[in-house]
């Protein structure tokens, strides 16, 4: 192998936790491979996302690898949401432990991926002029990895330092003493607000749809308690794996199957569903819509709960008029991904921080010293923004991959992706996504859902050694199938009301089409086991 081309079994787009997986997994069959990443360190998502108060909105005991029992007991998160910077060191930790970097080539962006028929290969090129061959490919690309930059005019033309959440400087930001604008209240403006707003003379958050958020209720883990939760770790990681949780981790020491309440709000009278809610509320972070198990499937259910936030919202914040543009109104709770927070509404009672409706008074455009909305001029030092990802398909569709005959992924996808399973794409022969469209993916703890594919994916490949084939292809009748019921499935819910990123509403032009399979990891777990003791049902092999 050398800087310039390699001829690998299998080539790996990605050093996130998916690609540092499925490298291990390989290793120990035997095979090699080489990941191509384009930072200069593992860690995907987490090593982009730099901005300040970024954390994690699944428990750290949740949020890691289960592969490895040493590992798990070995490694020590200090908080119940592991900040950006430990899940850094631990993904780091992960690399140094299995001794992954020696495969791994890094700054290296990946332009295409083309099959080469007569070879049954794939070529994998960078901008920087290396080619990965390998008889597998691989992408593992992250679902949240492409910045999204607000669709304004005169972005660039802002004078002053203008940094973007999701490609925050190394070394940080101080923004002691400064005037500072940001745009977007999502997952990443929700976290990074409350920090910036302790630091800057002046914060002007520009919100545009105000979103839910819960608070996290973070806080130091406790040694005892951490040890006696790792005395049964094997037996929450299954529950995590089976449960109708999506994979998210639970506080109790005993494994519990932690699933959605099995009764609707429609059923309990107003005491009893603002008591069950209060309790989700005090304990904290994204679990809460848990709460009732018809939450996401029953507008009165998702009305009494997006009431409970809106009246917690109106509690917290001083200023009626304030609370009020606070106030998410226009979406079902949790059809938009829920925010966890630490002491977001609590910022708005400071008196450095502004809020401004930008539906109200929309923003014209960027200028040199600020920002132009209809009716103000705002000036400040230092541009934020916190405007989201073209998410999902953003990172497979900004490589050029080329299947059989040449033909285009993007031009497969033009109305929407299509995957069978979210794990490969008819006429892609040997290439796999990981928590791609049609897989739990976001819907999920995201760990989880990758072990589970890479698990399967690395199944299918010593299924093929074993069996002399040396191509896999997904049949196009399945992948219909599958797609539609990615589709029914969601339809079954509210989320297609929510205009998420998770339907590509967030970018002009996508094709809305909702993504993710909604129907948990347990669920998908089945599917993709019974796939395969139905000898691979639905793909073909040659
Ligand atoms: O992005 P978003 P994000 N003018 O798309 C606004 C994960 N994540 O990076 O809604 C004005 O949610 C936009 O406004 P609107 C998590 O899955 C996880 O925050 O389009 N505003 C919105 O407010 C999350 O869901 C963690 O009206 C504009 C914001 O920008 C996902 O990443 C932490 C605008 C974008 O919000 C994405 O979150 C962070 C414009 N022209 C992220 N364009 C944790 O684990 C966009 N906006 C905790």
């Amino acid at each position: 192998m050398n800087d310039k081309q390699a001829s690998v079994d299998v080539v790996i787009v990605g050093a996130g936790f998916a690609g540092m997986y499925l490298l291990y997994r390989l290793r120990q069959l035997g095979m090699t491979a080489q990941v191509l990443e384009m930072g200069d360190n593992v860690g995907g998502t987490w090593y982009w996302n730099r901005y300040p108060g970024a954390r994690c909105d699944a428990e750290s005991l949740a949020y890691s690898y289960s592969f490895s029992a040493e590992l798990e007991q070995e490694w020590q998160w200090t908080e119940r949401y592991a900040t950006q910077p430990e899940i850094l060191q631990y993904a780091e930790h992960v690399a140094d432990r299995f001794d992954l970097k020696r495969d791994i080539l890094f700054n290296q962006k990946v332009t295409s991926a083309v099959y080469d028929q007569s070879r049954n290969e794939w070529h994998v090129l960078t901008e920087q002029g290396h080619e990965a061959r390998g008889h597998f490919c691989v992408m593992a690309t992250g679902c949240l990895s492409v910045p999204q930059l607000p669709a304004i005019e005169g972005v660039t033309d802002f004078q002053g330092p203008r940094y973007q959440a999701s490609l925050w400087p190394h070394d940080g930001v101080d923004f002691s003493g400064q005037t500072v604008g940001i745009i977007g209240t999502g997952s990443s403006g929700i976290q990074a607000i409350p920090v910036i707003a302790e630091q800057a003379k002046h914060l002007y958050v520009f919100q545009r749809t105000p979103n839910y958020s819960v608070p996290a209720v973070n806080g130091p883990l406790d040694a005892q308690w951490v040890e006696q939760f790792k005395q049964n770790y094997r037996e929450h990681r299954r529950y995590h794996k089976l449960g109708l949780s999506s994979g998210f981790g639970d506080l109790e020491i005993e494994p519990v199957e932690r699933t959605p309440a099995a009764e609707s709000a429609a059923d309990l009278s107003d005491e009893q569903i603002n008591e069950i809610l209060e309790a989700r509320w005090q304990r904290g972070g994204a679990f809460f819509l848990g709460a009732f198990a018809d939450a996401l499937a029953n507008p009165d259910t998702n009305k009494k709960c997006a009431n409970f936030v809106r009246n917690k919202i109106r509690t917290i914040v001083k200023d009626p008029a304030t609370a009020e543009l606070l106030c998410p109104k226009d979406h079902p709770i949790g059809t938009k991904r829920i925010c966890v927070d630490t002491g977001y509404y609590e910022t708005y009672n400071r008196d450095n921080v502004t809020l401004v409706d930008v539906r109200s008074d929309p923003i014209q455009r960027i200028t040199a010293t600020g920002l132009q909305t209809q009716s103000h001029a705002y000036d400040f030092d230092t541009l934020v923004l916190a405007t989201g990802f073209d998410a999902m398909t953003g990172a497979l569709l900004g490589m050029d991959i080329r299947g059989e005959g040449g033909a285009k992924l993007a031009d497969k996808w033009a109305e929407g992706p299509k995957t069978y399973l979210g794990l490969a794409v008819n006429g892609f022969p040997n290439l796999f996504t990981v928590t791609g469209p049609g897989s739990p993916s976001v819907l999920s703890n995201v760990l989880v859902s990758i072990e589970q594919h890479i698990d399967w994916i690395v199944d299918c490949m010593q299924y093929m050694q074993g069996n002399g084939y040396a191509r896999v292809d997904a049949d196009v009748s399945a992948q219909e199938q599958w797609t539609a019921h990615v589709t029914e499935v969601a339809s079954a819910t509210l989320f297609p009301q929510g205009g998420s990123w998770y339907l590509g509403a967030n970018v002009a032009g996508k094709p809305r089409v909702f993504m993710p399979y909604a129907a948990g990891v347990g669920a998908y777990r089945e599917v993709c086991d019974a796939v395969t003791a139905d000898g691979y049902r639905g793909f073909e092999f040659s």
